[in-house]
């Protein structure tokens, strides 16, 4: 970071805060991890200056040969590692990648069901504040109360009922398995498509701790910076290929024969311009460290460490949704201690410890407010953490949240967390 210390000091020193932040506290949201240093160089490398608006082979652009390598093997790479027949790696983002599968799979205003914001859904799910609320005709189901897992007498009910052309599984804060064969039978029962967005879970699916969407689902979905551990941006993939049934037409080109097509397009020119090749070339290597046994194990331990926190947060009379987790995150309700999320969130930051907080299912409270929090372990897991680590972790959450109030307290576990993350560095390259 020599140069923009001396051009730009003010960004420099943000930089810096965030380094130091990254270090000295517990990153526990269950959406961030840390990147390699290769797929930090390569996100900060200069392929962010090429144009490429097209695709391999076939651009708006001259001079792409370099680039077209670059996403030639994010495509590859990524086939290989979720058994695919067809990947996007443009999409931006996970929203951006979502917009694109619904542009193809869907027309404005058509029927999907896709699972509630509050229930562990997902903002593009159908949020009213979001385009898909607004775009399409949105049914939500939800969570049984006891169970915590999805209810599906509801989601055979209101498929029977509205008749969705597209049924998404997956979302933000479902701490178990999604469950694509369940959601598959009541797709076919009425002639639905079946969309999986593992935006969570996809770096779990990739090392086979968490089952696999095919050949259940006919799309996916995903970021790539969560449990993939890749730089921020999102993907699509289809596990096999199929013929467009819609009859959709493209602009210039008239009736497209293969869905593959229709995503193509649908991602560029249908609502993103110029790729961001420099992000591309940071998945092509996050795929690459995927690939290998060592990421397997890491996996394995991102699950290990979810349930050992979660078994303490039991033993330490919490309540989990679902009562524990299959994955790396565990959604805990705060209701029955008096702590809204809100504050939770508040005071283990104060004591270094970060978190989000997280609507519960059939919250009562407002989701600024909310009466949960959501912890993942990808990023303590990449930090070389291991159970008995996470026992410890579950402890210092618990002596902030049973004394929130406590400043001397917070100030106290603030510096034992200081001490316990200075014993597993991070970027001490920096
Ligand atoms: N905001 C992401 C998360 O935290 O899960 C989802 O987009």
């Amino acid at each position: 970071m020599k140069n923009i210390k001396q051009t730009d000091v003010e960004i420099y020193d943000i930089i810096k805060s965030e380094l130091k932040r990254q270090r000295n506290t517990l990153e526990l949201i269950a959406s961030e991890n840390f990147a390699s240093y290769s797929v930090i160089e390569s996100t900060g490398s200069i392929l962010t200056n090429k144009y490429a608006e097209g695709y391999p082979g076939k651009r708006y652009y001259g001079g792409c040969e370099s680039v077209d390598m670059a996403e030639d093997l994010a495509r590859d790479r990524l086939k290989e590692l979720f058994n695919a027949e067809y990947a996007n790696v443009q999409p931006h983002s996970g929203s951006q990648a979502n917009m694109g599968v619904f542009n193809v799979f869907l027309n404005h205003m058509d029927t999907v069901m896709g699972l509630d914001l509050a229930h562990g859904g997902h903002l593009t799910h159908g949020s009213k504040v979001n385009f898909s609320g607004n775009m399409y005709n949105f049914i939500s189901y939800s969570v049984l109360e006891e169970t915590g897992r999805v209810n599906f007498d509801e989601v055979w009910e209101k498929a029977k009922k509205y008749k969705p052309k597209l049924i998404i599984c997956g979302g933000s804060a479902y701490p178990r398995f999604v469950e694509f064969e369940k959601f598959k039978e009541v797709a076919d029962s009425i002639g639905a498509h079946l969309m999986g967005d593992v935006a969570h879970p996809s770096g779990l699916i990739a090392a086979g701790v968490h089952p696999s969407p095919w050949p259940y689902c006919d799309v996916i979905t995903s970021t790539t910076h969560k449990t993939l551990r890749g730089p921020r941006g999102g993907m699509i993939l289809l596990g096999k290929d199929f013929e467009n049934p819609w009859n959709k037409i493209a602009p210039k080109s008239g009736r497209i024969k293969m869905v593959s097509e229709l995503l193509d397009s649908s991602i560029m020119p249908g609502i993103q311009g110029g790729p961001l090749m420099h992000v591309i070339a940071a998945k092509a290597v996050a795929f690459k460290e995927a690939l290998t046994d060592e990421f397997k194990e890491y996996s394995k331990q991102i699950v290990r460490n979810a349930k050992a926190i979660a078994d303490e947060m039991l033993k330490l009379d919490y309540k989990l949704i679902s009562g524990g987790t299959d994955t790396h995150l565990i959604l805990v309700d705060l209701s029955d201690i008096g702590v809204s999320g809100k504050m939770a969130e508040n005071k283990l930051e104060d004591a270094g410890i970060t978190v989000n907080k997280n609507m519960v299912p059939f919250d009562k409270k407002s989701p600024m407010i909310t009466s949960g929090i959501r912890i993942g372990t990808p990023a303590v897991t990449t930090r070389g953490m291991k159970e008995k680590d996470m026992t410890k972790i579950a402890k210092f959450i618990d002596q902030v949240l049973k004394n929130p109030s406590d400043e001397q307290n917070i100030r106290k576990i603030k510096h034992e967390v200081n001490e316990f993350c200075a014993s597993f560095p991070i970027y001490e390259d920096l």
